[in-house]
């Protein structure tokens, strides 16, 4: 029986592990935080996730798993933990992936396997990873193996991605590859690719990348659509319908912790980045646009009094890092308005600004901007809302409720794009 040891039990980590612990491994997984560990060992879910508390229960029922502080003696070393983005710098903060693979230098043993599954630039475990590792007096292809797997399974639906997407293996020689992929198949439905490890970095950047460009174009759609007179949701959806036409959605800007990022990481020892910089230039400058509509919309009130619905990143999910609700919200309050928030998945505590009941929210507003597309946005009671705020208005940034509802109710609409 093969173990691994898998360092950090976030949105990547611990759900590989539990997936390695139900197909045939025994698996402890590694994290610096005592509560997680300790939540995880009483089978108790860190953060939602579908299928994942189901998981945890088989896998620690099994005692093929279990939570632990400190690495130990593995066969396999899985390492899955974020890769910061330094703002500052506009470059991948390797801080924690140095530090995990620090963590297990001292129990690497000959033939051992460790596989990175944290996003990096390209070259990063040749020219970063691999030396920590042969720190430990062993040779990397000679006395141990290294590949790069990278995740890319979509938050809010990770378990089945993970298992039925397709998988990148990228070994530091055949043999890496072929010992990472022999353990991935144990619950990889999808096909597994294998190529060289600084192609496998550069896939994982690359995909990201092109849907953020594909948004950005998106978005600069949207903006043209609005001088020209044109609903851009009608011209996307009826553009889509060419066979060779697959445009993403416009929004108040591209959030979470992948997408706003890894372009950044692609770029960030190139001289080459043209539209790629530009992409996140247009994405990032989304909520400023939104603001100027939702400024004109507002022109006539003097200190008006704004509900945002949906802070998290994307529909359908609790989480709000990177959200560009946050930036939104700033810009809002610097123009002397008043911001309340209201988001079905976001606990209040959660997010920089209090998150309140929708009553609380709407009461006495004079504006409601939605900011994600959660699908209970789609139907809401308008007239109660109406009733509620001071001035029946709403922009909607991402085609999600139903305007002619709003409209019944009395509403002043404005679609981004429209
Ligand atoms: N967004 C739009 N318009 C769209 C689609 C998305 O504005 O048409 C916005 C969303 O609202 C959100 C942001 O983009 O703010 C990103 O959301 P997302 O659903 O596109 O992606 P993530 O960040 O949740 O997950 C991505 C996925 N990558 C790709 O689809 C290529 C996922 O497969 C990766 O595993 C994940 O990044 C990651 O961890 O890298």
């Amino acid at each position: 029986m093969k173990k691994i040891c898998v360092i950090g039990l976030g949105y990547i980590g611990l759900p590989t592990a539990l997936l390695f612990a139900t197909n045939g491994y025994d698996v402890v997984g590694v994290d610096i935080n005592s509560a997680t560990v300790e939540k995880v060992n009483r089978k108790i879910i860190p953060f939602e996730e579908d299928g994942l508390e189901d998981l945890l229960i088989e896998a620690v029922d099994s005692r093929r798993f279990r939570a632990s502080k400190t690495p130990e003696n593995a066969d396999v070393f899985v390492v899955a933990v974020p890769t910061p983005f330094d703002k500052e710098n506009r470059m991948a903060d390797m801080s924690y992936v140095i530090a995990a693979t620090q963590s297990i230098v001292k129990f690497l043993k000959k033939d051992n396997l460790v596989i990175l599954e944290s996003t990096v630039p390209p070259g990063a475990c040749e020219k970063c990873i691999t030396p920590i590792l042969e720190g430990s007096g062993l040779k990397v292809i000679d006395d141990f193996y290294v590949a790069h797997c990278p995740e890319r399974a979509i938050p809010g639906n990770t378990l089945y991605e993970m298992v039925n997407n397709d998988r990148m293996i990228g070994g530091m020689d055949i043999r890496s590859s072929e010992r990472a992929k022999e353990l991935y198949e144990s619950f990889v439905v999808g096909d597994i690719h294998v190529t060289s490890i600084r192609t496998a970095e550069m896939i994982k950047l690359m995909e990201n990348t092109y849907r953020d460009i594909n948004i950005a174009l998106a978005n600069e759609f949207a903006q043209i659509a609005e001088e020209a007179g044109v609903n851009v949701w009608d011209a996307i959806e009826l553009a889509n319908k060419h066979p060779r036409v697959d445009i993403l959605k416009p929004g108040p800007g591209v959030g979470g912790h992948c997408i706003a990022v890894d372009p950044w990481f692609l770029t960030e020892d190139s001289t080459k980045s043209r539209i790629i910089t530009l992409a996140r230039e247009i994405n990032d400058g989304m909520p400023v646009y939104v603001m100027h509509i939702v400024k004109d919309m507002l022109k006539d009130l003097k200190k008006p009094s704004v509900t945002i619905f949906g802070v998290a990143y994307k529909a359908d999910v609790g989480d709000t890092r990177e959200t560009p609700a946050l930036k939104f919200i700033r810009l809002a309050e610097k123009e002397g308005f008043r911001i309340r928030v209201y988001d079905p998945y976001v606990a209040d505590g959660k997010f920089e600004y209090p998150v309140l009941s929708m009553d609380d929210a709407i009461s006495d507003s004079d504006c409601v901007v939605v900011l994600t597309d959660h699908n209970e946005f789609e139907s809401l009671p308008t007239d109660k809302i109406g009733d509620l705020m001071r001035t029946r208005r709403i922009v909607d940034t991402r085609n999600c409720i139903d305007h002619e509802q709003w409209r019944k109710s009395g509403f002043e609409i404005r679609i981004l794009g429209c």
